[in-house]
């Protein structure tokens, strides 16, 4: 079991895997919630008697006995607690007020409250010592995203003997913004206690390596940091992904081609079907797009009799402000819309705010003519490499923006600049009006990128580094089979 230390793969992330619901007979228990990360890492975990570190959610109570390590779908699962003050200071403050925003090119003003770095360096502490107490010797740990970037030196500090790895999600950013964070040095001291400290684009491992020359004063050497002991620290790119060809399928089955043919029914069977799928977060330039979008049928480009947009806003961070504001402002900018440009039984932007099952996810890819993405920055942004899964009969058109680390591969999209409203709509516009030839030949290209670099094979290729670094004296990990 976890807690005596015997799991030789370590994953330390912010959430664990699962969500606690309840059964219609008041039953607790815990679900498996989807996505790319939990799959492409379970045969992994299999193989390894790995363990899952993490948040279950929700706030202890005081007195309240902390959750025992559980088995859930073959994996080993160890929560970590946090209390309703460290869910405010460390998740909802330090975490989404102060590092979120700072880390995406400051579209909004980051807050430096001093508590909450308090309540940050305690809560990493924690996580750490939750690793040190559940890994083998020599074991492979693995710590994910900004929520805790000081537990590879913390944890360093408590074993030496392990590798350990670090993945940042979200983009990092240049040193121009980052030297604002008070705290900026020993957040960089955190991360330089992992092996290897992979970023979406190169762009981010560059920022790296030139802030700890710059603030730390160790050696660098194009991606490879010395540190004072002569061990050394690399920051690399591994761009992560979908599980594509699970995206496909579930886009081929009879249940959700029906249910993407019923969903048109429900438009109106339009001429042409507009899609947005994103959390509600001030980075995914939401706002901009549907303002784009409106202006077109306001100068008559675009009939809402014959067109819609379709805009899913998943809810997210509901209690930080900066969130509940951005909310007001989009319901407000889409009730006008509605209100001025809409008919009855065609609004200009079907809007839900609301999240729905993968299957639901699928139906809407497949739904779709064009799918507009166009966040302010985004790490990576999945949603779109999700629609491109999807469109298995190579039509579909994506506008995307150059700010997602995304447009990196996906470069035969419609790119756009997300401040450019005259732009975006441009290109909105040409990829409506774009020759299905030209649609096709997009498309292809962009499907076989997304295909040949599935989840899998970022899981797999950041392992496998990891697993290379062997100090003497250290035993290696078996990898699975296949
Ligand atoms: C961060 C980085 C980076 C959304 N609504 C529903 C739903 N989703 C799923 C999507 C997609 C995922 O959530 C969102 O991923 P993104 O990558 O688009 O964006 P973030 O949540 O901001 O993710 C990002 C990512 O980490 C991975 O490193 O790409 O840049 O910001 O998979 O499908 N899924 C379901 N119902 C919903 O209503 N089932």
């Amino acid at each position: 079991m976890t807690a005596n230390g015997s799991a030789d793969l370590v994953i330390v992330a912010n959430r664990l895997p699962v969500d606690r619901v309840i059964d219609p007979d008041g039953t607790p228990r815990w679900r498996r919630s989807p996505g790319g990360l939990v799959s492409a890492l379970e045969p992994v975990m299999r193989v390894h008697d790995g363990a899952w570190i993490g948040w279950p959610g929700g706030a202890q109570e005081e007195g309240e006995e902390d959750l025992e390590p559980f088995v859930e779908d073959g994996m080993q699962l160890v929560p970590v607690p946090l209390s309703a003050q460290e869910v405010e200071e460390f998740y909802e403050g330090f975490s989404n007020g102060t590092l979120w925003p700072l880390y995406h090119d400051v579209v909004a003003k980051p807050l430096f409250k001093r508590e909450w770095w308090e309540a940050y360096k305690r809560v990493n502490q924690r996580f750490a010592e939750r690793a040190a107490a559940v890994a083998a010797r020599g074991a492979m740990v693995w710590v994910h995203d900004y929520q805790l970037q000081l537990v590879p030196q913390l944890l360093r500090e408590l074993r030496p003997d392990l590798r350990i790895g670090f993945f940042l999600h979200i983009p990092f950013p240049p040193a121009e913004l980052f030297s604002q964070l008070p705290w900026r040095r020993a957040v960089l001291e955190g991360l330089l206690g992992a092996d290897i400290v992979g970023f979406h684009l190169p762009g981010g491992a560059q920022n790296f390596v030139r802030l700890v020359r710059q603030r730390v004063g160790h050696k660098t050497h194009r991606d490879l940091v010395t540190l004072p002991d002569g061990r050394q620290v690399r920051a690399a790119a591994y761009p992560i992904s979908i599980d594509a060809a699970d995206f496909e399928e579930l886009a081929r089955s009879p249940e959700v081609t029906r249910r993407a043919e019923a969903i048109r029914g429900a438009l109106g069977h339009p001429k042409r079907v507009l899609l947005g799928v994103d959390r509600l977060d001030y980075t995914k330039g939401i706002y901009p797009r549907l303002r784009a979008y409106a202006e077109l049928v306001a100068d008559g480009t675009f009939d809402v009799e014959d067109t819609v947009f379709v805009q899913v806003a998943t809810p997210s961070r509901e209690r930080v402000d900066e969130y509940r504001k951005m909310r007001d402002e989009i319901d407000m900018l889409v009730g006008r819309v509605n209100g001025n440009l809409g008919r009855i039984g065609h609004p200009a932007i079907s809007y839900l705010h609301s999240s729905y099952p993968r299957e639901e996810m699928a139906a809407l890819y497949r739904a779709a003519d064009i799918m507009v993405v166009t966040p302010y920055r985004d790490g990576m942004n999945l949603v779109c490499k999700e629609y491109v899964a999807c469109r298995y009969d190579n039509d579909g058109a994506l506008v995307l923006s150059e700010f997602a680390g995304a447009a990196h591969e996906l470069s035969q999209a419609w790119l756009v600049n997300p401040y450019d409203i005259n732009g975006m709509k441009a290109a909105i516009v040409e990829a409506a009006n774009a020759e299905p030839k030209e649609v096709t030949r997009r498309m292809k290209a962009m499907r076989k990128t997304v295909r040949e670099h599935d989840v899998d094979r970022w899981a797999t290729g950041f392992l496998d580094e990891l697993d290379a670094v062997r100090p003497p004296g250290r035993r290696r990990v078996r990898r699975p089979a296949g």
